[in-house]
């Protein structure tokens, strides 16, 4: 090749417009005749696979989009901001009144306080400058936020289950409404063990139902007559677990009884929490039960309040899905599966 421009032509007609050159430089030919000829140009190209090629311009449309999506979103979020200052101020009043009647109705349910404070950011983030808030608008809105933080799950029916608490919760007769309704309902086998051997009368209150359903009773003592218990009951397809109630401020009991469950098979481990618990109280239980491992939440007596913010409380501070509602003392009748919206309602005033 004589010249740049020659190669250039050339390379493009044998490797197509996507080549490159890597290296051009002057040569002589070989022998005699090279020393008098002139020098002739080397050129070395290369063509980038296609792919290559493809695969970076797809990567360079992508950060474009994502740039124009972040660049659209600060236009959004700096209109929101100069909207809200043009919203009058007999409007912003009312949005904090608004908002301040829902605290109120919230408290009333005693939800806690730290949670209503996200509840109330959350609305206000979710209207700013948008819309002008009514009393429907941000119930809507508290609802949906509600909603998402309220948690179930399927009834997983584990085939061992066991009931963890406080004293007097409803652990027992809980326990007694299952087992009818596996038994008696699903027709399964169903077999009952209980750790309660503390409270004079516990077992007797345990053996009535199962004499009454007819199923076998197991009373353990040591970690090691469970695992003999649930050797002797492995036929069945269901095996629920009653357990001592323990004082939540003692710990030195609570871990003793966490020593029976920590070689258990998997199990679904329900916290029988009472409506009727405080605040402050539901989180000495969350925080004290917690080496039990409890991995699904109950909550009983809702027939026995009319403030429901514990239910929101519960799931909030363990992070765990309510399974069963419990509405009274009647075995196996007063039971029923967690209905998220219905507890919604009942938090939001909207539901007898
Ligand atoms: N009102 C009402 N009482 C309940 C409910 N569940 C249990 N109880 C009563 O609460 C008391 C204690 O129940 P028990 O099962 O012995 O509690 P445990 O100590 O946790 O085993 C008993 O009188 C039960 O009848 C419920 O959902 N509503
Ligand atoms: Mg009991």
């Amino acid at each position: 090749m004589q010249d740049m421009k020659e190669g250039m032509l050339r390379i493009r007609e044998e490797l197509g417009p996507e080549a490159v050159i890597i290296q051009s430089r002057k040569v002589r030919l070989k022998g005699l005749r090279g020393i008098f000829a002139p020098r002739k140009m080397e050129i070395t190209a290369a063509v980038e696979s296609p792919s290559r090629v493809d695969f970076e311009r797809q990567y360079d449309r992508n950060v474009q989009a994502k740039i124009q999506e972040e660049l659209s979103e600060l236009k959004m979020m700096v209109n929101r901001l100069m909207n809200r200052d043009f919203i009058p101020a007999e409007i912003r009043d009312r949005e904090r009144k608004e908002l301040q009647k829902w605290r109120l109705q919230l408290q009333r349910q005693e939800v806690l306080e730290e949670l209503i404070d996200e509840f109330m950011t959350e609305i206000q983030e979710s209207l700013y400058g948008e819309i002008q808030l009514t009393e429907e608008i941000t119930g809507l809105i508290l609802r949906k936020k509600m909603r998402k933080r309220l948690k179930t799950a399927p009834e997983k029916g584990a085939q061992i289950q066991v009931f963890v608490g406080p004293t007097g919760v409803g652990k027992t007769t809980t326990l007694a409404k299952l087992a009818a309704r596996y038994a008696l309902y699903q027709g399964e086998r169903v077999g009952i063990i209980t750790i309660d051997h503390y409270r004079i009368g516990a077992v007797e209150q345990l053996r009535t139902y199962a004499d009454i359903t007819g199923l076998p009773l197991e009373v353990v003592m040591t970690p090691r007559e469970l695992q003999h218990a649930l050797d002797r009951l492995s036929g069945c397809q269901r095996i629920l677990i009653d357990t001592a109630g323990r004082s939540t401020l003692n710990l030195v009991h609570i871990q003793e009884l966490a020593n029976y469950l920590g070689n258990l098979p998997p199990a679904e481990i329900f916290m029988v929490i009472s409506a009727t618990t405080k605040a402050q109280d539901l989180k000495l239980i969350s925080e004290n039960f917690r080496c039990m491992n409890y991995n699904r939440l109950i909550f009983t007596k809702l027939d026995e309040t009319n403030t429901y913010g514990v239910l929101l409380n519960g799931i909030y501070l363990t992070g765990l899905p309510v399974i069963y509602i419990t509405t009274g003392q009647s075995v196996p009748d007063d039971i029923c599966l967690a209905d998220l919206d219905k507890i919604s309602s009942l938090i939001l005033g909207e539901e007898e």
